[in-house]
């Protein structure tokens, strides 16, 4: 990025609030979709930055997610608690039942949380995150739109289907990974296409099946799951458990039900589990955060690198010297707040 901008985490906050305001979404949910993007762009997670806000006004004049939609808890205290987003953003759904999660998670050892009905389009690390803050394992999961191919198939049918996990450490920031269940999350394919560089080999085959590096050809084929046939089955529990189980939308259900188009982004339902470590290791006497601790010290010993270290750093430099943005995003901002 040639002479980018800075611009500090709050500063962002508040415009990316202000432009969702503006577009007619309730302060509460625009104060949370905002947080998970310019979390995003903090964090630099390009692919769930600022680059999402566009998304989220195109299904907004689209009449695709309900701006006003206020999330309804369902809950019988029993270990599976249901928010029903209403058709609204997922994230405010998240946020208005996480703390009951924590809760039931820490009385029952764990618990699940049942996001319905949800306009979905970001990361999830933001989930397990806030969980481990509470000192909580915790798994979130989605589909979103059929664009990959099966493993031995070539038919685009599984979401990119991101899964996060996330281990709580003692004065550490927290051990979470999320990622696609596909090579890469489709905003990475978008990405290349919108700077005009090719992507790397083994992401996706076009139209025809073959293997290619173009991203338009890749966007208009399949993408393709990480690890073979492993991915491919990771992806399908993904289906299975935050879809079918639910009785939410799968992802070739929820492409249809967009009339096909990828350009808007996708409604399903969202599955976060919370396990409380302390409930399951009362009976052994050991200390579940502490052996844990020793394994991901022996990780780093040997030079690897943990699963969000560079994010973690990405967000310390963001606060320290600000969120760097190009003169292209800065001008795109301004273009929404205009609208
Ligand atoms: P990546 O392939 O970039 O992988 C991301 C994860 O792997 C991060 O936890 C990352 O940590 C870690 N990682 C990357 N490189 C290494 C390494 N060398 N050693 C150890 N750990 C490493 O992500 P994807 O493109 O698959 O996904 C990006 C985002 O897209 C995710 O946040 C996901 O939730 C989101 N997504 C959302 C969807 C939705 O429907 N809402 C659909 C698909 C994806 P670090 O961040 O520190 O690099
Ligand atoms: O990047 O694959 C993706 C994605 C789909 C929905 C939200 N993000």
């Amino acid at each position: 990025m040639t002479d980018p901008t800075l611009i500090s985490f709050e500063a962002l906050l508040a415009r990316v609030q202000g432009i969702l305001e503006r577009c007619g979404v309730r302060p509460e949910s625009a104060a949370a979709v905002a947080q998970v993007i310019v979390a995003g762009e903090r964090d630099a997670c390009k692919s769930h930055g600022i680059y999402r806000l566009e998304g989220c006004l195109r299904v907004l004049a689209a009449g695709k997610v309900d701006p006003q939609a206020v999330p309804q808890i369902h809950d019988a205290g029993r270990a599976v608690i249901e928010v029903d987003a209403g058709g609204g953003f997922s994230n405010p759904a998240f946020y208005a039942a996480k703390d009951l999660l924590a809760a039931r998670a820490k009385e029952m050892g764990l618990a699940a949380l049942v996001i319905r009905d949800c306009l979905h389009f970001s990361a999830l690390w933001h989930d397990v995150e806030a969980l481990a803050a509470d000192g909580l394992a915790a798994l979130s999961m989605c589909p979103s739109y059929a664009f990959v191919a099966p493993a031995g198939g070539r038919e685009p049918l599984l979401g990119t289907n991101p899964i996060a996990f996330g281990w709580p450490r003692a004065g550490a920031t927290p051990y979470v990974f999320d990622f696609a269940t596909s090579v890469a999350a489709r905003g990475e394919i978008e990405l290349h296409r919108r700077a005009g560089t090719p992507i790397p080999e083994g992401w996706a085959v076009d139209r025809e099946g073959k293997p290619t590096t173009d991203p338009e050809a890749a966007l208009d084929g399949a993408m393709l799951t990480f690890g073979a046939h492993k991915g491919s089955a990771i992806s399908t529990m993904v289906e299975l458990l935050s879809g079918a189980m639910l009785g939410e939308f799968m992802s070739r259900e929820a492409l249809d039900f967009m009339g096909g188009s990828a350009a808007l982004l996708p409604r399903h339902g969202a599955l976060v589990l919370a396990l409380d470590p302390q409930v399951f290791a009362a009976r052994s006497g050991r200390d579940p955060i502490a052996e844990g601790e020793k394994l991901l010290t022996a990780i780093g010993a040997q030079g690897a690198r943990l699963p969000s270290e560079r994010r973690f750093a990405a967000r310390a430099k963001a606060l320290r010297d600000g969120i760097p943005l190009s003169a292209a995003e800065l001008a795109q901002l301004e273009r929404f707040e205009r609208l």
